[in-house]
């Protein structure tokens, strides 16, 4: 690996730049070289791929994970960044959603346009464009911010092989020889990434984190705005925390959160999938041993706020039948807002809910096994739930999902507190594969797994 891949990339960031206020930054006249790279490496990948297979297998893509968070989205435009431009070997970044979806996440366009990217994101590759191209004729592929490769890529592409993984969820332990495969707890993926190619990797994973912030800051867009590093964090005085207590940072911190905290002018719909993960989970315990499909929504607004009146019923049906799922969990993460003394809305406390939908719909009419019911799923996953010491939930009494009459007859569904405010779809997503694949009552078993003391990117 050359010398020093990160000064080339802040090079091609334009990162020596002083930092644009937000106005500026977000309507670049001229295209900066990372969205050059993007759009370059999207064009010659596209061509391949419709023109040459063999020229195409040789391709890498680059994935994060299929909810398109910033973390993903960060996370594999850096390292097929560096696969390319450093490693000289042809890399693309490919982002899980669909092109319309990219509009789910305000946060996500607000940090684009900061590093350059057109209003309407068209460097990036997207599910759309490559939507024609069945089976995918391209094999090799990085994981970043997640580690197991979704099915549709494996689907009748019988040299698909995952060459890298790189991410900070549960490791499922596969693709034992990709090089690199590092996966360990921390808060970000891009941590990951950014130390993997010249950082100091810390010690401890959190320490992973800081180190790669530290390291990155500098040279970056914030440059001009955040003291030198010597006395950021001085050899002898080190402060890990030091960029958190920066105004700029926090400037920044504090827009991306309000973006991504503002879903008002989303729906049901649009904030079922905006944040979506969907799993496969083969039943052993059932006869026969079907699989069924589960999806969990992370909402960032409470219930009341967009599903009630019948409003999440009907949307969680219409995205169900979709997808094709039996179960699909809605986990939400708010904040109360009270009115302080001076009558002015303040912040209260973070609190979660959830809410659980086992449909009566095609994917168990398909299966069509007798031993399998919708009763006998929800006594099991409530039962597993409820059981669970870690996430703590309560029934939550006044979020009725049956008064609106908008789920088909047979289905089941429970709304929860949850006592934990902590627990993220990190841990729930475990609990559910416990639950749902486990002979007994799983929490016991759960214990040991789902500890995942990270938050949620
Ligand atoms: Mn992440």
């Amino acid at each position: 690996m050359p010398k020093n891949p990160l000064r080339r990339l802040s090079v091609a960031l334009r990162l020596t730049e002083a930092y644009q206020p937000a106005e500026t930054a977000s309507t670049p006249t001229t295209s900066t070289s990372l969205s050059l790279f993007l759009s370059n490496s999207k064009a010659a990948f596209l061509k391949d791929v419709k023109e040459d297979r063999a020229k195409a297998a040789k391709w890498t893509v680059v994935m994060g994970n299929e909810a398109g968070d910033l973390d993903s989205i960060a996370s594999s435009i850096a390292y097929a960044w560096i696969q390319s431009e450093v490693n000289k070997k042809p890399a693309v970044p490919l982002i899980q959603i669909e092109r319309a979806d990219l509009n789910l996440r305000a946060e996500n366009l607000y940090a684009l346009s900061l590093a350059g990217l057109s209003e309407t994101q068209e460097e990036l590759l997207t599910l759309t464009e490559i939507e024609e191209f069945r089976p995918f004729p391209f094999q090799k592929f990085a994981l970043v911010d997640h580690n197991h490769l979704g099915d549709a890529f494996t689907l009748d592409n019988p040299k698909a092989e995952v060459v890298a993984v790189v991410d900070h969820h549960q490791d499922e332990g596969l693709y034992q020889t990709a090089n690199p495969r590092v996966i360990s707890p921390c808060g970000s993926c891009a941590s990951h990434v950014a130390a993997l190619y010249g950082l100091k990797p810390g010690g401890k994973a959190v320490q992973t984190d800081r180190d790669s912030a530290l390291s990155i800051a500098p040279k970056s867009t914030f440059s001009n705005s955040i003291p030198p590093p010597s006395a950021l964090s001085p050899i002898d005085h080190p402060n890990p925390d030091a960029l958190y207590e920066v105004p700029a940072i926090q400037e920044l911190t504090k827009t991306l959160d309000e973006k991504k905290a503002d879903v008002s002018h989303l729906g049901a719909m649009d904030l079922l999938r905006r944040d979506y993960k969907e799993y496969t989970h083969p039943l052993f315990w059932a006869a026969g041993q079907p699989s069924i499909k589960a999806g969990l929504s992370t909402v960032p607004a409470r219930l009341k706020a967009w599903g009630a009146d019948g409003k999440l019923e009907e949307a969680a049906v219409a995205w169900m039948e979709r997808r094709g799922i039996t179960v699909l969990g809605v986990l939400t993460s708010f904040r109360d807002v009270k009115k302080n003394m001076l009558g002015k809305n303040t912040k209260g406390k973070h609190k979660r809910e959830m809410a659980w939908i086992i449909l009566d719909g095609t994917q168990l009419k398909q299966i069509n096994n007798e031993a399998l019911t919708t009763k006998i799923l929800a006594q099991k996953l409530w039962k597993g739930l409820e059981a669970n010491d870690e996430i703590k939930v309560e029934t939550y009494k006044k979020f009725p999902l049956d008064k609106a009459k908008k789920l088909p007859e047979k289905s089941k569904w429970k709304v929860y507190k949850q006592g934990n405010a902590k627990a993220t779809r990190k841990t729930i997503a475990p609990l559910l594969k416990d639950i749902l694949e486990g002979s007994s009552s799983a929490s016991t078993k759960v214990e040991e797994t789902t500890r995942a003391p990270v938050q949620e990117q």
